[in-house]
């Protein structure tokens, strides 16, 4: 019963329809399933299913921003959730994450913030369209031991490499690890533009913080 809220969560983000996505988050919260669980097995196969219907031409850009509203909504609905699922309380690190500039793409960079946070890293998120100069002032700021840069566009990856430079042009490279993340980045990626990490998913990012803030 609970797996079919699931399907038709699905359905909702693919036929683009907000009011019916959050509608079924609130049921399946209600039926007793897990927020992680509503996010990767309901939202984001349906996002990946909008990202190649746009891919092969069946779907356009409007497509692609009415599914993301239903996702964005949802989150909403799930994020207090996922607060209060919240076991460790010390500060783990502090975070500086941001999508890199020249790229809008902001669900997933939100999701691995709101991991992050809820796993007790103290996390400032720059949004989206971030350039090399923001992440650096916040770094200076705020002290952060991590940097998380989000890529989702081709385009857009070679930025991480440019905000890595720019750090090191700043002197802070050895006073910050990078993790790197976003559908096109790799692992290979990563270690070519001298990151400290790659985490595939949000669940990933969480882990990689860790080891990473652990030395
Ligand atoms: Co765009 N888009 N988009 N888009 N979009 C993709 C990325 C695309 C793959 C779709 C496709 O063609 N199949 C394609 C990129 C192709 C490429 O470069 N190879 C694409 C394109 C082409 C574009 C435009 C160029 C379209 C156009 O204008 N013609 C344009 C670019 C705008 C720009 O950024 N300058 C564009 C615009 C948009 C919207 C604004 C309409 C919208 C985003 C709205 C928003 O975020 N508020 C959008 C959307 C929704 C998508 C897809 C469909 C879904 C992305 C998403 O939210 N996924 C996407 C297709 C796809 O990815 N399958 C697509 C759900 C999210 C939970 O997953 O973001 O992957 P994801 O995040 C994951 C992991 O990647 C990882 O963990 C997250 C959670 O599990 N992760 C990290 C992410 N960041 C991390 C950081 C980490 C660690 C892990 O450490 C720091």
């Amino acid at each position: 019963m609970t797996h079919e809220i699931l399907i038709q969560l699905t359905n909702a983000i693919i036929e683009g329809d907000p009011e019916l996505t959050v509608e079924l988050t609130q049921k399946a919260l209600a039926a007793g399933l897990e927020p992680m669980a509503i996010i990767e097995q309901g939202l984001v196969p349906g996002m990946a299913v909008v990202g190649e219907r746009f891919e092969c031409g069946d779907y356009f850009l409007p497509n692609l921003i009415i599914s993301a509203n239903g996702m964005q909504d949802a989150m909403k609905v799930l994020e207090p959730e996922l607060r209060a699922r919240q076991q460790e309380v010390k500060v783990a690190g502090k975070v500086v994450i941001g999508t890199v500039q020249g790229d809008i793409h902001e669900i997933g960079k939100s999701l691995v913030g709101t991991m992050l946070s809820v796993n007790g890293f103290q996390v400032f998120d720059l949004g989206v369209d971030v350039p090399a100069e923001t992440f650096i002032a916040k770094v200076k700021e705020t002290g952060a031991n991590l940097v998380g840069l989000s890529a989702l566009l081709t385009t857009t990856m070679v930025v991480q490499r440019e905000i890595i430079d720019a750090l090191k042009q700043a002197g802070l490279r050895d006073k910050v690890k990078v993790m790197v993340g976003g559908a096109p980045v790799s692992r290979s990626w990563a270690a070519e533009i001298g990151a400290d990490g790659y985490a595939e998913d949000a669940i990933g990012a969480v882990a990689l913080a860790k080891s990473l803030v652990a030395g």
